[in-house]
């Protein structure tokens, strides 16, 4: 007996961490996905898919997504059974007995609503465990599977079900955690045939007939092995170490990647380069640089460029700052070429001072906005002189970096005023034309 097993949908999903322009990319891939996963059943001869939980994001979702669950759902012509999990309980504010959803479930998709055993064909039962809150009060595999008898002689049981396996959770004190160790009781005894699980995105194998087979589309940077869908074989007349054949089949079109490196000068900014080049399928694409080493102002500077330049490009690029340690010691040849007189050559040399002190504490990042202030006093007074026009200019790039060393991202740890400072010499430097 033959099906296909995928979880975690998490239809209507927003990944308000991406570029904002492709957010909505990443939502359709989440729809787009599913013909590939309906017609991979179909090709593969698979009894029927199951959907192991988090179909949905949430119970409160656009009506649109149901709209287009079911459009892309439609053409599937192998039966398809959906799980409620943690995400889309079946609560009072289920999104399965909303309006939307009952006037345009297609026939063939199927929600489990208890665990009573369904008969998907002749010989194949199905026992789910969907999720009534976000908060059961006991692991509900066992509940879905106390007082089975075995199954008729032939007939192939799946258990379906959703949540933290005891093995990998971190949380055991937990009631909702699923006893794997009785689970694999249960498969011995023959009482059931395999177990797939929702919950945990990255494609797993807890143990001989109990899987997880993942999101089908990544979710988050930390999955290890998300964008699979399990073609599961089973022999109900197997022991259980010959009884279930999985094979993962990769069906996701997004990637979240890290790429660690050392950087120490423009030969290292250029490898980096390459690997980002080299990589397909930018657009689907999120990448989060951990980045070590010490550059010069005028090679940080490059380094911000190009990021900006594959920021158009992929779906992120971005230097994750908790796992990166990017010193910028400024170089005495970065600046000489610009000549810098009055005001700007003040303020350079306090930022080259500020940058090279590891001492400087955070609240004179503070101070450096501040004094962004005091910049456009001597705007004026540079004006007042009858400085040219491109001084001005000039003057308001110095007042920008100083402004920008008192700011920092609102999901970062706030700079440090070495920091900071280092930020607004690199941005300093762009702004006057050095990164050209
Ligand atoms: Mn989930």
């Amino acid at each position: 007996m033959r099906f296909l097993a995928t979880a975690d949908w998490q239809l209507g999903m927003t990944a308000g961490f991406l570029e904002p322009e492709a957010r909505p990319r990443f939502a359709q891939a989440r729809f787009d996905v599913l013909q590939r996963i309906t017609r991979l059943a179909a090709e593969r001869e698979a009894q029927f898919v199951v959907v192991c939980g988090d179909v949905f994001e949430t119970n409160q979702l656009d009506r649109s997504v149901i709209a287009r669950t079911f459009e892309a759902l439609r053409d599937s012509t192998v039966p398809i059974y959906l799980l409620p999990g943690n995400h889309d309980p079946l609560d009072s504010a289920s999104i399965y007995d909303s309006e939307e959803f009952a006037g345009r479930r297609p026939e063939h998709v199927h929600v489990i609503r208890d665990s009573t055993p369904v008969a998907v064909a002749a010989d194949v039962e199905l026992i789910g465990a969907p999720w009534f809150s976000k908060r059961p009060d006991a692991d509900l595999v066992a509940a879905a599977c106390a007082g089975l008898v075995p199954p008729a002689s032939g007939v192939t049981r799946v258990v379906a079900a959703h949540g933290a396996v005891a093995t990998l959770n971190p949380d055991a004190t937990d009631p909702a955690t699923i006893d794997d160790a009785a689970l694999s009781t249960l498969l011995a005894s023959g009482l059931v045939h395999v177990a797939v699980l929702g919950d945990r995105h990255a494609t797993t194998e807890v143990a001989s007939g109990i899987w997880y087979p993942g999101t089908p589309e990544v979710t988050a940077r930390r999955e290890t092995d998300p964008g699979n869908v399990l073609v599961i074989d089973v022999d109900p007349h197997a022991d259980l170490a010959q009884r279930v054949q999985v094979e993962r089949v990769h069906v996701g079109a997004w990637r979240f990647e890290t790429i660690a490196e050392t950087l120490q000068d423009l030969d290292d900014l250029a490898r980096l380069s390459a690997r980002l080049e080299q990589i397909s399928n930018k657009a689907r694409t999120a990448v989060w640089l951990t980045l070590q080493g010490t550059l010069s102002t005028s090679s940080r500077a490059r380094l911000d460029a190009l990021i900006d330049e594959f920021g158009d490009l992929f779906a992120l690029v971005k230097i994750w700052e908790s796992h990166s340690d990017l010193v910028v010691r400024p170089d005495g040849s970065d600046f000489s070429d610009l000549h810098l007189t009055g005001f700007a050559s003040a303020a350079l040399a306090e930022l080259i001072g500020r940058a090279d002190d590891p001492s400087a504490d955070p609240s004179s990042a503070d101070e450096a906005g501040g004094r962004g202030g005091g910049g456009e006093t001597a705007v004026g007074e540079a004006d007042g002189d009858g400085d040219s026009e491109s001084d001005s200019e000039f003057d308001r790039a110095v007042e920008a970096a100083l402004n920008a060393a008192g700011g920092h991202e609102a999901d970062e740890e706030p700079a440090s005023g070495a920091r900071a400072a280092q930020d607004a010499l690199s941005l300093l430097y762009r702004l006057t034309g050095g990164a050209r």
